[in-house]
């Protein structure tokens, strides 16, 4: 298998600055300054373990572009990139106070979502088969009017409108694993029976007042919303079974001819930011399950667009899983982490009350 790769310097160079948000440094409340939680160092070291491990040789190095204005407006308002636009000389923060960029940020952003747009091109102009994004910023809680939760740009909706454009890509299938809603992509496709969205994430975690069950998308695009809020704990067996039995059905219902992975590794067992439990083992099984949907559905079709992922020597473990995955390794490089048989890895009866309720949704899937 083919895999491309894209990855570039200058995403480890998006400054979010000291800690933002829920936390703000202020030392006359006792609260220390400390870097933003979406920081360079967890993905730039999942670059180097890439590197490192000896999978950069098999892979196909992609090189990011940035998005055009054009681009960008096919998801975000003229009033959101003209604001963006205006701090690009200055930095400042993309909407929502937690979501901090530095000096020429703006052009970082656009090389993310770029990143997403060339990796999503290269496996529709079949030049590789399967393709990764380690991009940063992250994507999918940006809105159209604003960006939140470390996103800028809407990475991921902004590449499957590039790809209509000009690929005249149809039907497209996001799995978002990461910890957190993937508000974002499900608000730029909510009416859009054309883009499948399925979210897996913590129970009422972030955004905090979406990613319920009942939102199900709108007029054409109601059925093509679902989302899973998983109760805090889940590990390999729970997120397995769900994949099983809501995320490869709801697959094999829609057909699509993409899957795009909206790949965050804050539901992992180390994350500081979420409270799941997968291991690299876990993430590895899962990929799987959706590389195997992409050979029945798309030729092997599948793109993983990175999200979050915060814990600085576990995430890139996670990581290469995936993109072992991707690419077809055989004789994976292992973890040293021995998490794989922690207590309640199992499935738990009030996760199994969630998955039963997803797999009601399926019949509105066509
Ligand atoms: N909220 C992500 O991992 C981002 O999904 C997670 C974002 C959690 C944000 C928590 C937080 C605020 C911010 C500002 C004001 C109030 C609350 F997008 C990914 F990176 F993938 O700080
Ligand atoms: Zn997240």
């Amino acid at each position: 298998v083919a895999t491309g790769y894209v990855y570039h310097e200058l995403y480890g160079w998006h400054d979010t600055g000291t800690q933002a948000g829920f936390f703000p440094a202020d030392p006359r409340r006792g609260l220390q300054p400390f870097h933003h939680f979406e920081y360079s160092e967890s993905k730039r070291r999942a670059h180097e373990l890439v590197v490192v491990s000896g999978l950069i040789d098999r892979l196909t190095r992609l090189a990011p572009r940035p998005a055009t204005d054009e681009e960008i407006l096919a998801v975000h308002t003229p009033a959101q990139l003209e604001r963006l636009v205006g701090l690009n000389d200055t930095g400042g923060d993309a909407g929502d106070g937690g979501t901090k960029f530095g000096v020429g940020g703006v052009d970082i952003a656009r090389l993310a979502a770029g990143g997403a747009i060339t990796a999503v091109q290269a496996v529709l102009d079949s030049a590789v088969d399967t393709a990764y994004a380690l991009v940063r910023p992250p994507g999918h809680h940006a809105v159209a009017e604003q960006g939140m939760g470390f996103c800028v740009l809407a990475n991921i909706a902004i590449a499957i409108k590039a790809a209509r454009e000009t690929h005249g890509l149809e039907r497209v299938a996001v799995v978002d694993f990461d910890v957190h809603h993937g508000n974002g992509t499900q608000a730029a496709f909510y009416a859009d029976p054309t883009v499948l969205k399925i979210s897996l994430h913590q129970d009422r975690f972030f955004p905090g007042n979406s990613g319920f069950s009942t939102e199900r998308g709108e007029g054409a695009g109601f059925g093509y919303t679902l989302n899973l809020p998983l109760p805090p704990g889940t590990g390999n067996g729970g997120y397995q079974e769900a994949f099983k039995r809501v995320v490869i059905p709801a697959l094999d219902r829609f057909h699509p001819d993409l899957i795009i992975i909206a790949a965050g590794y804050d539901s992992s067992a180390l994350d500081p930011l979420g409270r799941m439990m997968i291991t690299p083992k876990g993430y590895r099984a899962l990929t799987s399950m959706l590389v195997e949907a992409a050979g029945r559905h798309c030729g092997g079709r599948i793109v993983g667009v990175h999200e979050g992922g915060y814990n600085e020597s576990y995430t890139p473990f996670c990581l290469l899983a995936v993109l072992e995955e991707l690419a077809g390794v055989e004789e994976p490089f292992p973890s040293p982490f021995g998490l794989d048989n922690l207590g309640q890895q199992e499935l738990q009866p009030h996760q199994e009350k969630v998955i039963k309720e997803a797999e009601k949704l399926l019949k509105d899937i066509h």
